[in-house]
């Protein structure tokens, strides 16, 4: 079934003239993710030269996948919205909640007995609100969307944050909170500052052993897991050209992991040709049609330079295979020298287990190359020494590589095939183990390796390396062997090598699938029923958070300074915490458990600055807020890295905390946080950090004169009697602090459609609802089962008179191919760039006064 394609054709038709009115306002060839960008502005959203990292701007995105456990608060904030289908088409798919333990079918068969509520409910609310349902076993978001959804040129968000996957079609994919996806979906303008660019030249061919995955293996360890912040990444270059579509997933998928807005490849015939391998050749027809307007503009790829914020140049040729980790995704390792890092830093060196697959490495080429592995060690006799399991993205990519007989090649090596979801990947490991706390190794083709994530034991070290090195290792067991150069011993003694591994891009019988999992919603939905057990643990309906009640914020205590790396997996913990990710106040109790206390070095024991003593830090917050204390969080760099879950602002939202005070943030929660109505502020001076004592009471002592662009003043008094005044930045524009005063930006829509419906006899009304509601895009006539004020609200939008496309041409531009790689790379890797330093200079003091 090929989605979309009414939708596709539209935005097609609409991007040459888009992108010619953008090309005249900004005068200079464009790269990728302008066109994409421009091509995307909300109707009512002004086309001018945006600053970069500085301008807020509103788009209209063309769809929005959601995962299980961020679908669950993401639909019932919608529910709340009071609008009675999705704008724009949408997708749910049930991939996290699914264990990983015995293999694919009796755990698929536990999870649905154990989370069969929660499929339930989001089934029925899909089947009402119009959204596409992807069944538990139907695979892994972002491999699904890239299977069925992705299209070049599109722009997409996802409330996971490796929606960015999708970049490898050539979209602009972006991971979001459950609230930007409720904008979306009610057909609002989604805003989003405009990125930087980073532009990443690729020349070269992989070769051997080295696959896609270490390009951005490599690239994380230049750009560590902050560098990519407020970004996107666009990849270029004739190396570009020869990496698989696949590949260019797995590439823009762990861009997640260097903190990027997302990740893009221009599109390419790898591209059509995935398109039309997985059944969409309407799609790459189409795109084929405006190809010019799908990738950058020539004249960008043959002097990025003046173009990107920043460039680098990765020579696929000579890049090395890499090994990244422990307990941060960024500490790249060549493999030649890994085994020199293992022994240097007493990591364990027997590996116990390797994984393969998640929604970043498991398409048929991943598998068939690492199969191509477990083969060689059947045929030349040699004994898996670490336990090994295989989680397909997809059922389409599991059915394939079943039919053509990969699978069972790992079951004779020993492998277990597990469910296709996320399963080990996000903590549903229940791994086969004696001491959950024993120091250990595993190794994995996924994306993250944060302590904790996979099996939940601190001292597990998790390395993250391509599929073919992640099995190549899962034979020999042991962290020091290197596959290129080593041999290994085999069952009657011989010394025997492994070759490379080999694989097939596409399956050369084609992809087959007898139940892809799908299941579309109902025509009208309005007669649908959904239901919350009123006694239910795992669901709870959403009650408004309060407004604010316009004063100053005074005598707010320190509920933990967290040290170090604070993740959102740190702020609220996936694995068995997954079960709740539906259930607010029960979910809360898991709040900021794995951050570690400043003062003590501990994790989950703060001290209750009433009555003195060291509590967990849910129950001490929960005293705090029944004695109607306020409190505030204070953290380092980077805080809320990682996943798109909401979760880790509105467990501390739904617990009383009012203000977090860091470093500096990840982008996805800095706005989860603005979104449900709390306070994100960043040290003006982060040497300030030292000056938080644990026993401070704190004032927010100018919160009455909030305003964009303006600095906040924080009073600190010590338990000495002693005071220091300490200025603070935000990033909040006007609107995101009307999000703030009304409680949520949830609340201001709401109040918004009300006011909307009461003011239908006054002019006025219309602007509240033409930003608070967008048309759908096919007109459909308010039924009357609608509550009169929603259907009011609806009727009063009225769909712009359709401009007509002026069919110019936007200045041909061929040879987009054509780039040639001037200077003859040297090294792997060689950062051309940073002419531009002055002007990126001032991007950067402009942004930083800004905050
Ligand atoms: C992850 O990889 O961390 C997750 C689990 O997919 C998250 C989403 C979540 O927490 O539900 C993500 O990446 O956004
Ligand atoms: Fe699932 Fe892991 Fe991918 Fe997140 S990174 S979507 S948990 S497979």
């Amino acid at each position: 079934m090929v989605f979309d394609l009414d939708m596709i054709t539209a935005l097609y038709k609409q991007m040459p003239s888009r992108i010619a009115k953008a090309r005249k306002v900004v005068n200079k060839p464009l790269t990728l993710s302008e066109k994409i960008l421009f091509a995307h502005l909300h109707e009512d959203q002004k086309v001018e030269v945006f600053g970069r990292g500085k301008s807020y701007v509103n788009f209209s995105p063309d769809r929005v996948a959601m995962q299980d456990a961020t679908a669950q608060m993401a639909l019932l904030q919608f529910m709340s919205a009071g609008i009675p289908k999705v704008r724009v088409p949408s997708t749910v798919h049930c991939d996290h909640l699914i264990l990983a333990k015995d293999g694919a079918k009796k755990d698929l068969a536990d999870s649905i007995s154990a989370s069969g509520e929660v499929f339930t409910f989001l089934e029925s609310v899909s089947n009402k609100f119009g959204i596409g349902f992807w069944r538990p076993g139907a695979g892994i978001i972002h491999q699904v969307v890239l299977e069925n959804y992705g299209f070049p040129g599109g722009m997409m968000i996802g409330t996971d944050s490796h929606t960015v996957n999708a970049g490898g079609l050539g979209m602009l994919a972006i991971g979001v909170g459950g609230a930007d996806a409720v904008d979306v979906m009610a057909g609002m303008p989604w805003e989003l500052k405009w990125p930087k660019l980073i532009g990443i030249k690729l020349t070269g061919t992989l070769n051997g052993w080295t696959s896609s995955k270490d390009v951005i293996l490599k690239v994380a360890g230049i750009l560590t897991v902050k560098g990519g912040t407020g970004a996107i990444v666009e990849y270029f270059g004739p190396g570009a050209q020869t990496l698989s579509c696949t590949g260019k997933g797995t590439i823009c998928n762990m861009g997640a992991e260097i903190g990027a807005t997302t990740s893009t490849f221009g599109y390419d015939e790898k591209m059509a040709q995935y398109l039309r391998g997985t059944g969409r050749k309407e799609v790459a027809d189409l795109a084929d049609k405006v190809k010019d307007h799908l990738t950058g503009d020539p004249e960008v790829y043959a002097e990025p330079e003046k173009y990107f914020d920043e460039v680098y140049e990765i020579n696929l040729s000579e890049l090395e295979p890499h090994v990244n980790g422990p307990f941060t995704p960024d500490r790249a390792i060549p493999l030649s020298k890994f085994a020199d890092e293992v022994r240097k830093n007493g990591w364990p060196q027997q590996l116990e287990v390797g994984l393969i697959g998640s929604c970043t490495n498991s398409s048929y080429e991943d598998i068939t190359r690492s199969a191509s592995l477990a083969q060689q060690a059947v045929d030349k006799k040699l004994q898996a020494k670490a336990e090994f399991t295989i989680t397909p993205g997809s059922e389409t990519v599991r059915y394939t590589v079943e039919r053509d007989g990969y699978l069972s090649i790992f079951e004779k090596m020993g492998g277990v095939v597990l469910a296709n979801a996320c399963g080990p990947c996000i903590g549903q490991w229940s791994r086969h183990t004696n001491d959950p706390n024993r120091a250990n190794s595993i190794i994995t083709s996924f994306n993250r390796n944060f302590a904790k994530r996979n099996d939940g034991n601190p001292n597990t070290h998790a390395f993250v390396a391509s599929p073919e090195i992640t099995t190549a290792f899962a034979i020999a067991g042991d962290l020091t062997y290197n596959p290129i150069t080593d041999t290994l011993i085999n069952n009657d003694g011989n010394s025997v090598k492994l070759d490379e591994p080999k694989g097939h891009e596409f399956p050369p019988k084609g992809f087959d699938v007898k139940d892809p999992g799908y299941l579309a919603p109902a025509k009208d939905g309005s007669k649908v029923q959904v239901n919350i057990a009123e006694n239910s643990n795992r669901l709870q309906a959403l009650s408004p958070f309060a407004p604010w009640d316009g004063n100053n914020l005074t005598n707010m205590r320190l509920l933990i300074k967290a040290k170090g790396k604070c993740t959102t997996d740190h702020i609220s913990m996936a694995g068995p915490w997954l079960r709740f990710r539906g259930h607010l106040d029960n979910i809360a109790n898991n709040t900021l458990t794995g951050a570690m206390n400043y003062y003590n070095e501990k994790t989950d024991s703060v001290k209750n600055q009433l009555t003195g003593e060291y509590g967990p830090v849910p129950a001490t917050q929960r005293a705090y807020k029944a004695a109607g204390t306020n409190t505030i969080v204070v953290g380092d760099h980077n805080y809320g890295e990682g996943s798109s879950r909401e979760h880790a602002a509105m467990q501390p939202r739904h617990l009383g905390i009012r203000a977090i005070l860091v470093k500096s943030f990840a982008r996805i929660h800095e706005t989860n946080l603005k979104k449900q109505g709390m306070l994100a502020l960043t040290f003006a001076n982060e040497s300030d950090y030292d000056k938080i004592q644990e026993d401070d009471s704190i004032d927010i002592a100018d919160l009455t004169s909030f305003a964009p662009e303006k600095q906040l003043t924080l009073v600190l008094r010590h338990k000495d009697g002693s005071a220091d005044t300490i200025k603070v930045n935000h990033t909040y524009n006007a609107g995101q602090i009307e999000w703030f005063k009304a409680g949520s930006a949830l609340n201001l829509m709401a109040k918004q459609i009300v006011t909307a419906a009461k003011g239908l006899a006054k002019p006025s009304a219309k602007k509240a609802v033409k930003t608070a509601v967008k048309a759908p895009a096919k007109k459909k006539s308010a039924k009357k089962k609608v509550v009169a004020k929603k259907a009011v609200a609806k009727k009063l939008v009225k769909k712009k008179s359709a401009k007509k496309v002026v069919a110019k041409k936007a200045a041909a531009k061929k040879g987009a191919k054509k780039v040639a790689p001037k200077k003859a790379a040297k090294k792997a890797v060689k950062k051309v760039v940073t002419k531009k330093a002055n002007a990126k200079k001032v991007v950067k003091k402009a942004a930083k006064k800004k905050k």
